[in-house]
Parts: structure tokens; sequence; C-alpha cells
């Protein structure tokens, strides 16, 4: 049975949570007039606008002391950004189980469904600096700190299930790779230039993450869509000392969702913040996002009956061949309140474990156990970062590690060293082990030191083609564009060559695809006479995975619409009759509806009230939006079709494959599009996710229906025209 002390308390509500009581401790009072302004020493000022001179024309005077401490604090106020990860974006929440796992683990925070655990998280892309844009194309991570009463477990993710290398070694030098170029620092936030390629391209265990890194979901729509996952396998160990294999998911309740990669792009000028301002919103809006805790265990003595190493982190265990159990649920309900103390500072690390949860032999994550804790050190400035609030365990540690730099907490006595007789104990104090601490997993080791990669992780191409398998037309469509992208920004045509050969090792039409937009044809025999390609093919019992492809993970809540974004067009003249009921359906089921009109002043209606706007059209272009509803009216109408910037808008969502909705004369604006109000079904057969209402009230149930179903696929991706739209 868990236990209820500090951390285990039953369902606290949001915000009052046993770390969210610890870290109200910290908060800092805000200066108010009483206050008035201090120093740091708490000195009251007198006066924070003028520095202290010799006449008030005369030199600044090295005797003012509030001026020193002011700007130095200031000229001190960056750390280093994170090496890898360096933008993100927090939250804190709670996890809480469906059922006990008893049977797998002894973690205590995975035994009682009535416990609440609380956690924070952060969500991050790799390459980008700390300033660069949210929706580059790049892997997410996805790192959830577990605040338990048995010390703090990380688990350090990413929204991916597999990774490019297999082994740490190669851990800086892919990053070297993908990284800004070091000659000249270009490019920012991109895995498209030629030192990744060139990297990418020689190293073929890199091919199954790439398939994942070129598909859509290294674009995701929100952080709060996307799947989230362990990546290595780890192992949980029971009371009894029984350990399994367990690899962790997290399934998102909003579904898994992308963006057009000409959408992301344009989103990185528009709204660079596009991620983070989304969790942000979404959890002062009181829609917190949610996930599940997804495992697979797999039997320890099973794993070698797989048909590839589960220690390979190239490798994901299909879930047509292990199932996810959906344990438990992960809701974030509180923003913190201030982005460097918490987001910032926190650190996470592989190594956080809580007993029942251990580690595996996977090379990466053995390698990862050594550099979470020493990349704090330069990070966060000395080896006491554990003490900072925000990454504090909200159970009580105590050892004999003391001093150095920033410590907080005052030690007393005068033994600081174990065994001892003169320490607070009084007695002899001694620590010879014992059933209570933790226990590692005792797993055979005893064979020859030897560094040398396993043969077991030499297959690089099965799950690669497994997953291209696996995708729909329009995911697989976008793979090659992507391939096409970031290999047409490659300066060396025999970087591009390598890559396409290695391409055709994984499929045929892939490589011709990818190919034929570079003018190459891919030549599988070179590739596999280049050193480092190794000719070994797995077999795997599945040809297809279903669940590789983000649209078999559709929302699974109870509003279809929930937290979308719905932009509506107005002008001056528009008929609300056949508008307010189709808004109040698309509220009903979870939508969001920002009005946008030429001006952000309020907009007459055809009977001359007024109705409220919320931005101004230029302000907040269409990929800010999951959808379209232009409003009727004669009057409004004409006004928007006379504006290039209100046509550009309806055609960029269709371009995106968005869900477009028209009411009466509002249609003018589908005119680029050769349709019309009086549009027959054969030809809206040709535009998948383009509603035609008729404005007026009468109909407007039945516009709001199709709209609404419209919205609910996410995007129209089989769209025949969407190509030859020039937006
Ligand atoms: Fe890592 C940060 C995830 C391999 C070394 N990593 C970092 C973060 C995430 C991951 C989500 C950001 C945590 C945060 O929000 O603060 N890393 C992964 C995953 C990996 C992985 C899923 C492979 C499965 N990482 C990996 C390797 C190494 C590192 C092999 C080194 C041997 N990672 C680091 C780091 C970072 C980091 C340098 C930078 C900032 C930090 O740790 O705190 O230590």
């Amino acid at each position: 049975m868990a236990r209820k002390d500090a951390a285990g308390a039953k369902a606290p509500r949001a915000g009052t949570s046993p770390k969210q009581q610890q870290m109200q401790t910290f908060a800092a009072a805000e200066a108010t007039a009483a206050t008035g302004l201090t120093t740091n020493q708490g000195l009251r000022l007198s006066d924070n606008h003028n520095s202290l001179k010799a006449g008030v024309r005369g030199p600044t005077l090295l005797e003012d002391f509030i001026l020193r401490e002011k700007i130095t604090h200031f000229d001190h106020e960056r750390i280093p950004e994170r090496v890898v990860h360096a933008r993100g974006a927090g939250a804190h929440g709670y996890f809480q189980l469906y059922r006990s796992l008893a049977t797998y683990t002894r973690a205590a925070f995975l035994q009682d469904p009535e416990q609440r655990t609380p956690v924070f998280v952060r969500f991050s892309t790799v390459a980008g600096s700390r300033g660069s844009a949210d929706t580059v194309r790049d892997v997410r991570g996805f790192a959830v700190k577990f605040y338990t009463s048995e010390g703090n477990y990380d688990l350090v993710g990413n929204n991916m299930p597999v990774f490019f290398v297999q082994d740490a070694m190669k851990f800086p030098d892919l990053i070297h790779a993908v990284k800004p170029e070091p000659h000249h620092e270009m490019p920012q936030a991109a895995s498209a230039h030629d030192t990744f390629w060139d990297f990418a391209s020689l190293m073929p265990e890199t091919t199954h993450m790439l398939m994942w890194a070129m598909s859509d979901r290294a674009i995701p729509r929100s952080y709060r869509m996307m799947e989230g996952f362990g990546v290595h396998t780890f192992r949980l160990v029971n009371a009894g000392g029984d350990a399994v294999f367990v690899k962790f998911h997290w399934k998102p309740k909003l579904g898994v969702h992308g963006l057009a990669w000409d959408e992301a792009q344009k989103i990185a000028g528009t709204d660079p913040d596009f991620h983070r301002r989304d969790l942000w919103e979404a959890i002062e809006r009181g829609e917190f996002p949610e996930w599940e805790l997804g495992l697979q265990i797999i039997d320890e003595g099973k794993a070698d009956q797989l048909g590839f190493d589960i220690l390979d982190p190239t490798k994901l265990v299909p879930e047509e061949m292990v199932p996810v159990q959906r344990v438990g649920k992960l809701v974030l309900d509180r923003n913190p309140d201030n982005f460097f103390a918490e987001t910032e500072q926190v650190a996470f690390h592989p190594g956080h474990i809580v007993p029942g949860i251990d580690f595996s032999n996977d090379p990466l994550l053995q390698g990862r156990l050594f550099s979470y804790t020493d990349t704090q050190l330069s990070r966060l400035g000395g080896p006491n970062f554990h003490e900072i609030p925000i990454n504090r365990g909200v159970c009580p540690f105590h050892n004999f590690q003391r001093d150095g730099m920033h410590r907080m907490a005052v030690h007393r006595g005068r033994a600081a060293y174990e065994p001892n007789t003169l320490g607070q104990a009084g007695t002899e104090f001694r620590v010879d082990g014992g059933p209570q601490g933790f226990q590692e997993f005792q797993a055979a080791t005893g064979t020859p030191r030897i560094r040398q990669r396993s043969p077991s992780f030499d297959d690089h191409f099965s799950q690669a083609a497994l997953f291209w398998h696996s995708q729909g037309p329009a995911e697989k469509e976008h793979i090659v564009a992507a391939f096409r992208f970031e290999l047409g920004k490659v300066e060396h045509p025999e970087v591009r060559q390598r890559m396409v050969d290695n391409l055709a090792h994984v499929d045929a039409m892939l490589a011709r695809k990818v190919a034929s937009g570079l003018g190459l044809t891919p030549d599988p025999r070179a590739a596999a006479g280049r050193a480092g390609f190794r000719e070994v093919r797995g077999k795997l019992p599945i040809e297809e995975s279903a669940a590789l492809r983000m649209a078999s993970q559709p929302p699974s809540g109870s509003h279809p619409l929930a937290t979308r974004k719905v932009a509506v067009l107005v002008a001056d003249g528009v008929e609300v009759q056949g508008l307010r009921p189709v808004l109040q359906a698309l509220q009903e089921a979870g939508a969001h509806c920002l009005v946008l009109a030429p001006q952000l002043s309020p907009v007459a209606t055809e009977g001359g009230r007024q109705f409220a706007v919320d931005h101004a059209l230029t302000t907040m272009p269409s990929v800010l939006f999951d959808a379209v509803l232009v409003a009727g009216g004669e009057r409004a109408a004409q006004a928007l079709d006379g504006l290039g910037a209100a046509h550009h808008f309806v055609l960029q969502a269709y371009k995106h494959a968005k869900a477009v909705c028209v009411l009466g004369q509002g249609a003018a604006l589908l005119r680029w599009l050769g349709l019309d109000a009086r549009a027959d079904a054969q030809a809206l057969a040709r535009h998948p996710g383009v509603v035609i209402g008729p404005g007026g009230a009468e109909r407007a149930p039945e516009t709001a229906k199709a709209f609404i179903d419209a919205i609910a696929r996410h995007r129209h991706w089989d769209r025949p025209l969407a190509d030859g739209v020039p937006a």
C-alpha cells in the first residue's frame, strides 16, 4: 500500500498539491506602495531613477552601491541554455492511476488509484535555441517529473518512440551535426542542412528515426495533441523482486494531430510561441490537457522472441505485438508562476528513479544516466540544483553531501560522515544496507568488457519499412515532401545521393519519389557497399501497424471539437440570424470562435446592431486557426470580397486542408476555387471539408453539423485541387 505522507495526500485540488504548497513557501512577495523598493539587503531606496553623481551633470560615483548592485544583478541574469532541448514550455499537474500496478512494481506512486502524485512536465524542441520558433520540424521532448513519496521520478521522453543513434557515444556527433553549422551558426532550429544529412547518410541506424522525423509527428498541431514515449526499455520490479520489461507511452486525450509543413513555416514567423501559447491558454481556460499512461509489459523471458533487440533504441515494440495497457492519467492543470524559476531551472534526469522502476542495458540509456546531472552543473552552476524549489522532492532527504555553490540548507552538528558516533543520533550511526533502501535489479553480467555494437542491433531498415508501410497516402506524401525539402537544402550532391541510396533499402517507391524531386536515381547497391552499412534485415510478424498512423489516434473526449480554434470572418452588414446558431453549435462542440473583421472595432449587423470583434483580420492569419467560417450578409460579403487579405485567409486555410464553411453571400470568398453558393454535390465532392450553407436561421443546424463533422476530421488532406492554390 502506498504511503500517504506529504506526497501521497489524497486527491489535492488543483494548486493545492503538496508540491504546490511547497512552492508557495518560496513565493516572493511583490513590491507594493507600502513596501517601496529595497536593495537585496533590504535597504529601502529613495530614488530608483537616478544614479549618484558628482553634481547633477557630473560623473557617476563608484560609491553608488545601489546602482552597482542593480547592474551587477542584471549582468548575470542569464544562465547557459540547455545544450539540447533549449526551447520549451512547462506546466504543473498530477498523475493518477486507474488501478494498482502492484503486480508489476513496488513503486509507491503506482499502487493506489485514490492517490494523486504531483507532476511538472516540460515539452521542448531539440535543436533550436531558447528563442527559436515552436513549429520547426523537430523531435519534441516530453519530460515528466513525478514528485513521489519516495523521491522524484523523471520519465524523460520524446514524442517519437525511437531515437537516431543506438549508443550514447554517438550522441554528441548527432547533435553537432544537427545544430547550426559551426563556421557561420546557420541554420537555426532546422535539420535541413548539409552537416545533419551528411551524418545521417553515413549512419544507417538513423533511418527509422528519420522516417518519424520527416513525418507530420515532427510538426505537431499542439503539445496537447502529441504522444509521448519513454523510448528505452525499462524495468518494473515488484515487491517480490520479480522484473518485467516495460515501454512507457503517453496517449493524448485530444488525439494526435499535425500541421501542414507550409503552415508550420508560416506560423514560425506569425507566432513563434504558437505551442507555448496554446498550452498556456488551454490551461488558463480550464481546458486541462490530459494523457493516459500506457504500458507495454514484456516478459523478460520472451523479449528475445520479438524478432528484434529491445535494448536497441532505434526499435519500437509494435502495439499489435504487445498491446498498450492504459493504466492512469496525467492532467496538467496549472501554469507556472515564473518561467525562469520553474520551466528554465527544472532539471530532469533519467537516473532519477524510485524503488520498483529500473534501467535496462540499452547503451543509449546508460550514457544518459551520466549526462543529465553533468549538464546541470554547468547550466545551474553547481551541485546543489536539487535545492531549487522546482527540483525539490516532496519527501525528506538526508545524506552527508555538503557545501558547494548555492547551498541553501543549513546542516547542523559536527559529523558530516558515516559511520559516526558524534552526530545528532547520539549513538553510533551506521548504514549497512537493508530492505528499505533502493535495490538495483540483480541483472546478470559477467561477460567480458567489450567496446563493440551487438550484432542484434544490425538491422537498420525493417522497422523503418514498417513505419512507411503503415502510413496512409497523405502521410506518405508528406514524408516524401519532407525528404525532398530537407535534401533539397543540402548543397553537397553526394550527400543527397547517399541518402536516397539508403532510402532504397526502406522502400524502392519511397526512394524513387524522393529522388525524382532531386533529379537523382537511387542506387541501393551503392549504399550496401559503404562502410557502416549492414545487410541484415530482421523478420517482423507484421507488415503494417495501424497504431503508427496518426489518424488512428482520434480524440477520446466527449466534445468532438474540444479546444479547436475557428476564425469567423465578418464585416459591416453581417447577417447574424444564420451565424449565431452555427456559432452556438460550434461552442457546444467545444470549439473557440474568434471573430475577425477588417478593423478591430465592432461591426454593424444587417439590422444595424453592434457585433463584437476579437481581432483585425491582418493580425491573426488563418495559420493560427483550425477552421474558417465566413459569415453571410450582402454588404459584408462585398466588403470581404474586396479585400485580398480575406481571400488569402480562406485560400490559405483551404490549402492547409482545414475545414471551411461559408454562409449565404459569404460564398463569394470561394471564387478562386471555382465554387459559389449554387455549387452542387458533384462540385463539392472535389472539395472535401468545404461546407456551403444558405445563410438564415432555417438551415443553420444542418450547416453547423456538416461543419462540425468537417472540423472533427482535423484536416482534409485528400483535396485534389489544394496543390494548385497559390496562397
Ligand atoms: Fe536527452 C535533455 C530526451 C538522449 C543528454 N533529453 C533532454 C530533454 C529531453 C530529452 C526531453 C529535455 C528535458 C527538459 O525539459 O529539461 N534525450 C531524450 C531522449 C533521448 C535522449 C528521449 C533518447 C531516447 N540525451 C540523450 C542522450 C544524451 C542526452 C543519449 C547524452 C548522452 N539530454 C541530454 C542532456 C540534456 C538533455 C545534455 C540537455 C539539458 C538537460 O539534459 O537537462 O543532458
